[in-house]
C-alpha cells in the first residue's frame, strides 16, 4: 500500500486535516523512531480505534450502566477485562483510565488522603511526574518523598529506599518510571512496602509489553496495584489500565468511575481488547525478547562508541545517554538527530547539572525499530548513525545530518510499518 493511506471520507470533508494525517504517515514510515515510549501499533489496534463505538456513552462497568443501550458495549469491556487478566495473571483489572497519569490519579484516590505522604522515583532521576514530583497535582496535594539511583553505579540504592520509607511512613510507595534502563526489582520493592505498611503501586508503563512477553519479570505476585498504559511496548492505543488483587477491586473501580471520570473511550477499550489478543500470540513473546536483544546490542555498539549510558547500559527497552563526554547539550543532539531522520527525546539523567528543558542527556529505545524487523544485526548501523549525528550536531554539519537522513530512509523502506504497510 502506498501511503498516505486512503481516508477517503476524511478526505473529502477536511482536506486540510487529511494532509496533516498523510504527512505524519509518511514521516512515521521514513524515520527511525527511537523514543522508547513510542510504538506502531497493527492495523487492527487502528480500526477498532476509529468505529462507532465512539459513539456510545456507559457511565458505570459491565452490567451497571448508567445509560441503557449497552448490549453491545458490555461485551466489549468484559472482552478486555478477561484478557488483561489472562495476559497478566491478575484477579482484577479496570480497562477504563483514559491514560496512564489519570491511572494513577485514579490509585491515590483509592489509597490516601490529600495531605498524605507518597513515595516515588524523582523524575529528574527516571520517575514519572504523577510518583509525587512537585510539578505534578501528585506533588501538591500529596507529601512526595522521592527516592533515586546512586550517582555511581545508576542503579536505585534499597538500603536508601528501605531507610527513606522506614523514616516517612509513605501511605503508596511507586516503583517504576519512564528513564530506567534496568530491571525492576518488584519483590525488593515489594519487601520494604510491607515494613513500612504502604501500598506498592508498580507503574509498569514502559515494560508492560515486556512483562506480556516474558522479557521482564512480572510485578503480579509483589505489587498491591499494577497501573500501565496501553501504547507503549504493549502496542496498543493511547489508553491505560489498573490490575490489582480482587481485595483492591472496589477501591479502584470506585476510584476511577465515578472519582476521577466519566463515560470510558469505548473505541479505546475496543481497541485495547484487540493489542491485548495480539500481545497473547507466541510472536508476541518473540517480540518482547527481540526488543530487549536490540537493546542490548545498541547499547554495546554505543558503548564501544565512546557513548556514556546511564548504569553502563540496558536490561530492557530502554538507553539513557549522558553526552556530557561529547560535548553536545541533549538537546541539541535530539533537534539534530530529528533532521537526520532520527526521532529521540532529550531527556535529564540522574544529577544532571543541566536544567530539565536543555539536559545532558538523550533516551532511546527499541520498541519501535522491532515492530519493524529490525534486529541485532542492524543495530551497528543505528550505533554508528546515532554517532555521526551526535558529531554533526556538535560541528552544526547539515550536510553529514542530510546524508544520514537518506541513509535512514532507504533502511527504513526495506522494513514496512505495521499499521502503515
Ligand atoms: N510520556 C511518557 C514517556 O515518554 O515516557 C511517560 O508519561
Amino acid at each position: 500500500m502506498t501511503l498516505p493511506l486512503p481516508h477517503p471520507a476524511l478526505q473529502a470533508a477536511d482536506p486540510e486535516l487529511a494532509a496533516l494525517v498523510g504527512a505524519e504517515e509518511q514521516l512515521q514510515a521514513d524515520t527511525l523512531r527511537l523514543i522508547p515510549s513510542e510504538n506502531y501499533v497493527s492495523r487492527a489496534v487502528l480500526e477498532a480505534s476509529g468505529t462507532v463505538l465512539q459513539n456510545k456513552y456507559s457511565e458505570g462497568y459491565a452490567g451497571r450502566r448508567y445509560y441503557e443501550g449497552q448490549q453491545n458495549i458490555d461485551q466489549v469491556e468484559r472482552l478486555a477485562v478477561a484478557r488483561a487478566k489472562a495476559l497478566f495473571g491478575v484477579e482484577h483489572a479496570n480497562v477504563q483510565p483514559y491514560s496512564g497519569s489519570p491511572a494513577n490519579l485514579a490509585v491515590y484516590l483509592a489509597f490516601a488522603e490529600p495531605g498524605d505522604t507518597v513515595m516515588g522515583m524523582a523524575l529528574p532521576m527516571g520517575g514519572h511526574l504523577t510518583h509525587g514530583w512537585g510539578v505534578s497535582a501528585t506533588g501538591r496535594w500529596f507529601r512526595g518523598v522521592q527516592y533515586g539511583v546512586r550517582q555511581d553505579t545508576g542503579l536505585i540504592d534499597f538500603d536508601e529506599v528501605r531507610e527513606l520509607a522506614l523514616k516517612e511512613r509513605p501511605k503508596i510507595i511507586f516503583c517504576g518510571g519512564t528513564a530506567l534502563p534496568r530491571t525492576i526489582d518488584f519483590a525488593a520493592f515489594a519487601d520494604i512496602a510491607q515494613e513500612s505498611g504502604a501500598v506498592l503501586v508498580a507503574d509498569v508503563a514502559h515494560i508492560a509489553g515486556l512483562i506480556a512477553g516474558g522479557a521482564h519479570p512480572s510485578p503480579v505476585p509483589h505489587a498491591d496495584v499494577v497501573s500501565t498504559t496501553t501504547h507503549k511496548t504493549l502496542r496498543g492505543p493511547r489508553g491505560a489500565m489498573l490490575m490489582s488483587r480482587e481485595e483492591h477491586a472496589k477501591a479502584i473501580d470506585k476510584a476511577v468511575f465515578p472519582g476521577l471520570q466519566g463515560g470510558p473511550h469505548n473505541q479505546t477499550t475496543a481497541a485495547i481488547a484487540v493489542a491485548l489478543h495480539e500481545a497473547a500470540q507466541p510472536s508476541f513473546r518473540d517480540y518482547a525478547h527481540a526488543v530487549v536483544a536490540n537493546a542490548r546490542a545498541l547499547a554495546e555498539e554505543l558503548l564501544a562508541r565512546g557513548f556514556d549510558l546511564v548504569s553502563g547500559g540496558t536490561d530492557n527497552h530502554l538507553i539513557l545517554m549522558d553526552l556530557t563526554p561529547k560535548n553536545v547539550p541533549g538537546k541539541v543532539a535530539a533537534k539534530a538527530l530529528d533532521r537526520a531522520g532520527i526521532v529521540v527525546n532529550y531527556n535529564t539523567v540522574p544529577y544532571d547539572p543541566r536544567k530539565p528543558f536543555d539536559p545532558s542527556g538523550v533516551r532511546i529505545g527499541t520498541p519501535s525499530l522491532t515492530s519493524r524487523g529490525l534486529g541485532t544485526q542492524h543495530m551497528a548501523a543505528v550505533a554508528e548513525w546515532i554517532d555521526r549525528g551526535v558529531t554533526a550536531a556538535g560541528t552544526g554539519d547539515e550536510d553529514a545530518l542530510a546524508a544520514i537522513r537518506a541513509e535512514v530512509a532507504e533502511l527504513m523502506a526495506a522494513f514496512p510499518a505495521p499499521g502503515l504497510s
